[in-house]
C-alpha cells in the first residue's frame, strides 16, 4: 500500500469516528454506502460485510470481487433457500443494473471475510475493496456494529 493510500484510509477512519452520518463513496457514478458488519465473537473465522450498490451510470456494472484487510479471503456470498436449509453460496460476480440499487444485506448478498486476521468487535471498522467491471476498484470503510444488527441507524426502527 502506498503511503498516499494509508493516509486516506486513515481518513476515512476518522470520518466514521467523528460523524453518525452514513459515509457514502462514489468512484465513477457507483455509490457504496450503509456499509456495516456484525461483531464476531473472539474466536470466529469468518464474517459478513453488508452496504448498498447504486448505478448511477446509464450502463450496467458488475461487482467482479472483494478485498478486504481483516481476512485472508473474501468472497462474494449469497443466500439461497436449498431443500427447507439456508445455506451460503460464493457468486462469481453481482450484476448492478444502470439507474438501480443492489441490496448487501443480512439474509441475502454479502461480502465475506474467511480467515479473519483480525478480531470484528464492535465499534471498529476494516477495508473492504469492491472491484467493479466498469468502475474499477472502490475502496470503502466499514464499521462493526451489534452482532444483531440488521443496518445502519437509518434504517433501523
Ligand atoms: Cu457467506
Amino acid at each position: 500500500m502506498s503511503h498516499y493510500l494509508a493516509a486516506v484510509t486513515i481518513m476515512l477512519a476518522a470520518a466514521i469516528v467523528l460523524s453518525n452520518e452514513t459515509l457514502a463513496t462514489e468512484v465513477n457514478g457507483i455509490t457504496v454506502e450503509d456499509a456495516f458488519a456484525r461483531a464476531r465473537p473472539g474466536a470466529a473465522k469468518m464474517g459478513g460485510a453488508f452496504l448498498k450498490i447504486t448505478n448511477n451510470n446509464a450502463e450496467d456494472d458488475v461487482v467482479l470481487s472483494a478485498v478486504s484487510s481483516i481476512a485472508k479471503r473474501t468472497e462474494l456470498h449469497t443466500h439461497l433457500m436449498k431443500d427447507g436449509v439456508m445455506s451460503m453460496t460464493k457468486l462469481e460476480s453481482i450484476p448492478v443494473p444502470a439507474g438501480k440499487s443492489v441490496m448487501f444485506k443480512p439474509g441475502g448478498y454479502h461480502v465475506m471475510m474467511m480467515g479473519l486476521k483480525e478480531k470484528m468487535v464492535k465499534g471498529s471498522h476494516f477495508k473492504v475493496t469492491l472491484t467493479f467491471k466498469n468502475a474499477g476498484d472502490i475502496e470503502i470503510m466499514v464499521p462493526v456494529m451489534d452482532a444483531g444488527a440488521m443496518g445502519v441507524m437509518k434504517h433501523t426502527h
